[in-house]
């Protein structure tokens, strides 16, 4: 259990003597768009093949949450609901596109400082505005770089000081963090880490000592990798997100103009490379010797008419793989190192260790890269937990959780109290009796995606319990219902079918009081696209 504080309290001439609780640390080892297939923990398709040991080490030693959702399922959004224990329509930040978060409401980090604690942001940021409510921040500009990143820190007025530094980002904010722990100056007080990554996250570059990680390895396909969208919306089919015809030929799976002999291949024949732009001679000499050999084959075979559209496919999603299994390496060794520095200190007793990613991402499923859908691969965000003493190790919660809740749950940690407006709930019921089953934590989640622009997701709006789902797109005024137990892989809507006249009606009368109990706005629906879509449906049958 918690260790008690003897601290001395002064009451006029009088002293007395109270117990009050310690406050743990908060260690918060976030990534970008890492899902949940990729953490061994987890048990996905790929476990066997890209274990992930020192993630796993939070569950063993934890809890590991696989009912843990977002709000909506892109970054900044989702790191606004972490701030602010709001949905995004409360927060203001709705969408990646735009102004950014209004960092003069009530913040998580400000009213942690206010708790006591010594605050910090290392790492991917993507608010817009400077972070407020941290002692230090050192923060990635925008999504920032894999090679040979830019930091920034606090310049004057609304300016920043940039520094550039050599060599690959998610060690660089490992190091950060562990230097920013080792120099704290008030070790008394407890501290609240936020460390984030850019890893995973788009143009997946693996550091050089993980390029070859995956050599001779052939990594599994997902059931959905060749998904044709039908019985679903008619949103679905013109996603631009497709392993197929969105996945950029340089950008994205590293075959290089200059290593195309002229081969117009199908899909994207983008020329750019901005990670490659940046590094240096001896990267460059490392990434080349291994992408090189391998490019010059493919393009060959492909000359050769060796290989069908789908055969190109399948070597897209074998090369998206590598790569993206490749940046989550060097995350699981930050985790690693970071575990370990604790130990080290003296600091595991006493501190929470989470991990969790802004969303979950498409691993090849539904054909995709990419997040934003309401599916489980993007709704969900892996939640990993570890607090001595508090969390039974090895506790599967079966709880349904959202990113509104981890502030609520860091001021309950603190002892602090949470504002009555704060939508999130505080897990530390959960937590502390994590080996039942508490499913009656919260009974359905909401979700609501509005961005509008790349990818060309539509905006959706939905609901979820522990079996069904309800999702209303705008766009097409259509409604999807998916039954998660009947049809795991989400593959077909029961919207109007007969034999789920109940369960429908059930939901859509969920889906009104769960917009109802958060305050949803009316939402806007677009003619000239419903129509568009209406057309659409007609030739898509
Ligand atoms: C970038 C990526 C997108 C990605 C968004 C949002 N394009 O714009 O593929 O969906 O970020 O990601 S890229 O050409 O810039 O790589 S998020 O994690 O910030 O929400
Ligand atoms: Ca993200």
């Amino acid at each position: 259990m918690n260790k008690a504080l003897i601290t001395t309290v002064g009451m006029g001439a009088a002293s007395l003597l109270v117990a009050k609780p310690k406050q743990p640390n908060i260690l918060f080892i976030f990534s970008d768009d890492h899902a949940l297939n990729s953490i061994s923990a987890y048990g996905g398709h790929l476990k066997d093949v890209a274990p992930t040991p020192n993630i796993d080490r939070l569950a063993n030693e934890g809890a590991i949450f696989g009912n843990s959702f977002c709000a909506n399922s892109i970054c900044g959004p989702s790191r606004a609901c972490i701030l602010t224990g709001k949905h995004s329509h409360v927060n203001g930040f709705m969408s990646n596109v735009g102004k950014g978060l209004d960092m003069s409401q009530w913040l998580m980090s400000k009213a942690m400082q206010k708790a006591g604690y010594e605050t910090a942001v290392i790492g991917k940021w993507h608010l817009k505005y400077k972070p407020v409510g941290f002692n230090y921040w050192e923060i990635l500009p925008g999504q920032g770089n894999y090679y040979n990143p830019v930091f920034l820190t606090d310049g004057e007025g609304d300016k920043y000081t940039k520094t550039r530094l050599e060599g690959y980002a998610t060690d660089i904010t490992t190091d950060k963090g562990i230097k920013w722990l080792d120099e704290r100056k008030d070790k008394e007080k407890p501290f609240l880490l936020m460390l984030q990554h850019k890893a995973p996250h788009r143009t997946f570059a693996p550091a050089p000592r993980h390029l070859k990680a995956f050599e001779g390895v052939t990594i599994p396909e997902p059931d959905t990798l060749f998904d044709n969208y039908k019985n679903r919306s008619v949103t679905l089919a013109p996603n631009e997100m497709s392993i197929s015809n969105h996945f950029r030929w340089s950008y994205d799976a590293k075959v290089r103009v200059e290593e195309r002999d002229g081969v117009k291949l199908p899909g994207w024949n983008d020329k750019g490379t901005p990670e490659y732009g940046r590094m240096t001679a001896e990267q460059k000499k490392v990434w080349d010797a291994h992408f090189g050999p391998q490019n010059k084959k493919f393009i060959a075979d492909y000359k050769a008419g060796k290989l069908s559209d789908k055969d190109v496919v399948k070597w897209q999603y074998q090369r998206y793989m590598k790569n993206y299994l490749g940046t989550v390496k060097a995350v699981d060794e930050s985790v690693g190192r970071m575990l370990q520095y604790l130990k080290d200190n003296n600091l595991e007793e006493n501190t929470i260790v989470i991990y969790s990613s802004d969303q979950g991402f498409y691993l090849g499923e539904h054909g995709w890269f990419d997040k934003r859908w309401m599916y489980e691969e993007s709704f969900k965000m892996p939640f990993l937990i570890k607090w001595p003493g508090v969390i039974r190790p090895g506790s599967k919660p079966e709880a349904m959780i959202q990113n509104i809740d981890y502030a609520p749950t860091f001021l309950d940690a603190a002892g602090a109290e949470i504002p009555k407006e704060i939508q999130g709930k505080s897990l530390l019921p959960i937590l502390k009796d994590a080996g039942k089953p508490h499913k009656d934590f919260r009974d359905t989640v909401y979700y609501a995606y509005y961005e509008v622009g790349e990818h060309n997701v539509p905006q959706q709006y939905g609901i979820r319990t522990d079996r069904y789902k309800l999702v209303y797109f705008a766009d097409s005024d259509e409604w999807n219902l998916y039954d998660l137990v009947a049809d795991p892989q989400e593959m077909k809507s029961f919207y109007d079918n007969p034999e789920y006249a109940e369960v429908q009606k059930t939901m859509r009368k969920k889906w009104d009081e769960t917009r109802k109990k958060y305050n949803a706005p009316e939402i806007r629906n677009n003619k000239r696209k419903q129509k568009i879509y209406h057309e659409l449906k007609k030739d898509y049958k």
